[in-house]
């Protein structure tokens, strides 16, 4: 849990500040973006500035919380120009929903190497203690409700943008209000950032009403490929890299098909396998709480929640196939 000190420690730092740069976890999604867009407004209010950088593309459909396109590390922007400082000079590093070195990719090289004060905000069980200050509450739903707890800690003011921003991150990490982490701080918060100007029919139409059909075609595949074990309690849900060949859907279209089985009554533990280019497999966890997927994950060098974690994992598919489902079995025989 945060205390009223983290708070008064982080705000003391960002008061130190002039100039930010703001960042988050590979694969980002709506509460890394969210969360770093209001840090960004936070910074600009403040009269400081704020540049943010991802760690690989975002989704199409987050492309419209930034006014104009983030730069990614590794593509519009190289290492060697962080490193040399052309990127920009920064006297504070403010890293959002994430606390660990393995989900910051090439940026912890620049990091670890640089003297820059840190500023860590997350949500996360496990981290790497990266921040000078850390602001981490594993109890929140969603980053943003930690950024939320600091504008209102600092009596900085809540803009319909930034409350937009932070609307985003918190619906989203709650799988728009449906998973077992909505609580009613969740609601509460959700509540207050309606008033404040968030507008949830805009965003949900910007974010889950907006598939390409080359996505919507590889969402089809995958549903006529999905497998179900034990009873059906388990959910096997394959994407090859010929499915996306087929449909010309990309790899961020993926994000969130991992849900999709969790429609059918008896599932318990679900699982995607998205074929990477190299033929290993990216997969993704998930559990209607039966399942500690976090554990399942972190034995195969993964990590996340208990209800929704990742891992990648070596081919060929029948292999990383029978890894989490074994896993996946013996949990459930645990149960
Ligand atoms: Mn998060």
């Amino acid at each position: 849990m945060t205390t009223a000190d983290d708070f008064k420690k982080a705000i003391d730092l960002i008061n130190k500040s002039t100039s930010w740069i703001v960042t988050s976890h590979t694969r980002p999604d709506g509460d890394a973006v969210g969360c770093m867009k209001s840090m960004c407004q936070i910074a600009s209010q403040l009269g400081k500035s704020a540049k943010p950088i991802l760690l690989s593309p975002p989704a199409q459909w987050y492309e419209f919380i930034f006014d104009e396109p983030v730069p990614v590390l590794g593509n519009e922007v190289k290492l060697e120009e962080l490193k040399n400082g052309s990127f920009g000079s920064f006297d504070l590093v403010v890293i959002v929903d994430t606390n660990s070195y393995v989900q910051l990719t090439e940026f912890d090289k620049w990091l670890k190497d640089s003297n820059i004060p840190v500023l860590v905000i997350d949500h996360h069980i496990s981290g790497d203690g990266l921040g000078t200050v850390e602001l981490v509450d594993s109890t929140a739903a969603a980053t943003g409700e930690i950024v939320f707890d600091l504008l209102k800690a600092a009596d900085w003011e809540i803009t319909p943008q930034i409350a937009e921003a932070l609307y985003i991150a918190i619906s989203t990490d709650t799988g728009w209000f449906r998973f077992d982490n909505t609580d009613a701080r969740v609601m509460r918060n959700a509540s207050s950032l309606i008033e404040l100007g968030a507008k949830p029919s805009r965003i949900y139409h910007k974010m889950y009403q907006n598939y390409s059909p080359a996505r919507l075609k590889l969402l089809a595949r995958m549903l006529d490929n999905l497998e179900l074990h034990s009873d059906g309690r388990i959910a096997l849900q394959i994407i090859m890299r010929s499915d996306f060949d087929a449909t010309g859907a990309t790899g961020t279209d993926t994000e969130e098909f991992v849900n999709e089985c969790q429609r059918v009554a008896s599932v318990e533990a679900a699982a995607l396998f998205v074929e990477l280019s190299d033929g290993g497999f990216r997969c993704s966890l998930r559990s209607n709480g039966s399942v500690d997927v976090r554990q399942i994950a972190q034995k195969f060098g993964g990590g996340g929640h208990k209800v929704a974690a990742g891992v990648n994992l070596k081919g060929p598919l029948e292999n990383a196939k029978n890894n989490i489902l074994t896993e996946f079995k013996k949990a459930l025989s645990n149960k």
